[in-house]
């Protein structure tokens, strides 16, 4: 069991750049009490000597942190069955328990998936999935079970890492059936409107909310989520150009906020769709009970990170990247990139899930009120393979979405497959 794991088990390979892991980044959290805060508010680094004089190899907070990964984090995890077995997992209701759920079963939600990337649920449980590459919308029931088509996105141009992108469901969707989608059109991406067929087989034509977002074969963002303010928020790349992210005229490599007329947000800090700055590329946003903001974001080969988004901010990129380099607000968390490379967040059981590629596993990353609790740790560790999306059902389990298909991982039988995670008290 290693808790925040892989890190050492191979050097940092960027010359130049401080070998610092996410375990001597956690010490000195937990060793300086307040450098969480400090950190957050993008003072410079005091907590370098800490960092340094910490190796990872002094290990006192992994026996702290084993305890909290009972038998979940494991990679022995059994397939789609227990990997916590000795917990009830008891009452459907782990919404009602405000804090501290760790997994316990996961089972398949549906297989057969090319590509799987945004998710939304719907009033009823169900959800409706996007395909990034074949632009399909399919609707999977909230019971599992095969997943059906509901249409075609019109206008989508995949290719590399852009195509048919997030997804969100209006909350009137009961009244307007109004589906948000992010796709790479053959001017840039999009953020579109269309309605649901009451039969949840046909999708109407796209109106579009927002364009004027750059693609590229990578660093396309994608992500889209409904806030609780009712505004639609939107995760942007730098599409490969960084000077776009600190650019407050750019719309990429920033998180955006908009109405449902696709008109900026009101309280949006520059009166334009734009709600942060310096993102390299954000595919995870969520939202925490108290409406915090957390975004995560890939980075370019050493620092993967968690945000905690406030209007206005710039969180660093292209000039730093997790808590390496000058200015921008740092990250509640950071992940070397081979442990995370995270896409899809979500909030549940007092703690944000993020959802990892190439790092192959769930991270639970305990937080309270925009402040981290504790030390992340990983779940799902190598059984599923790649993890794209995490989202929240609304029975409070977790529906996670591989990405073994999607060119960079290594599909299995059945992938790619929307796994249903249920979230039970820690033991
Ligand atoms: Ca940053």
């Amino acid at each position: 069991m290693r808790p925040l794991s892989a890190t050492p088990a191979r050097p940092v390979p960027v010359p130049g750049r401080r070998s610092r892991t996410v375990t001597a980044a956690v010490l000195a959290v937990l060793a300086a009490g307040c450098a969480g805060a400090s950190a957050k508010d993008g003072t410079p680094a005091p907590e370098l000597p800490e960092m340094t004089s910490m190796s990872p190899t002094a290990a006192p907070t992994v026996p702290e942190a084993v305890p909290t990964a009972p038998s979940t984090g494991s990679p022995t995890a059994p397939v789609p069955s227990t990997p916590a077995p000795s917990t009830p997992a008891p009452s459907t209701a782990p919404k009602s328990r405000a804090a501290d759920l760790v997994p316990g079963q996961v089972t398949d939600v549906t297989t057969g998936l090319d590509t799987p990337w945004g998710l939304a649920f719907l009033p009823d449980g169900s959800a409706l999935v996007s395909e990034r590459d074949s632009a399909r919308v399919l609707h999977v029931p909230a019971a599992g079970g095969t997943a059906q088509e509901v249409g075609t996105v019109p206008g989508v141009e995949p290719g590399g890492e852009a195509g048919l992108l997030g997804l969100a469901v209006s909350p009137s969707f009961a009244t307007d059936r109004t589906l948000y989608a992010y796709r790479t059109a053959a001017s840039g991406n999009e953020v579109i409107a269309m309605t649901v067929g009451t039969d949840l087989r046909s999708l109407s034509e796209p109106r579009v909310l927002l364009s004027g977002i750059a693609k590229a074969s990578n660093h396309d963002g994608g992500r889209l989520a409904m806030g609780p303010d009712g505004f639609l928020y939107i995760g942007t790349g730098d599409a490969n150009d960084r000077p776009n992210a600190p650019d407050r005229d750019s719309l990429n490599g920033k998180v955006l906020r908009i109405r449902s007329d696709g008109s900026p947000a009101p309280g949006n800090p520059f009166g334009t769709p734009v709600f942060t700055t310096g993102h390299r590329n954000v595919q995870g946003i969520a939202f925490g009970p108290d409406g915090t903001v957390y975004a995560a974001e890939f980075g370019q080969d050493t620092w993967d990170e968690l945000n905690v988004l406030r209007a206005g901010q710039d969180y660093g990129w292209p000039a730093a990247e997790g808590d390496d380099g000058d200015g921008g607000t740092r990250p509640l968390a950071s992940w070397h990139t081979d442990d995370a490379s995270p896409s899809g967040v979500a909030y549940a059981g007092g703690a944000v899930w993020m959802a990892g590629l190439k790092g192959e596993r769930l991270w639970r990353v305990p937080v309270a009120g925009g402040e981290r609790t504790g030390d992340p740790v990983a779940y799902l560790d190598g059984t599923y393979g790649r993890l794209r999306t995490v989202v929240t059902a609304p029975d409070g389990s977790l529906w996670v979405t591989t990405s073994n298909t999607d060119g960079r991982g290594d599909p299995k039988d059945g992938d790619d497959r929307i796994l249903r995670v249920k979230l039970v008290p820690r033991p």
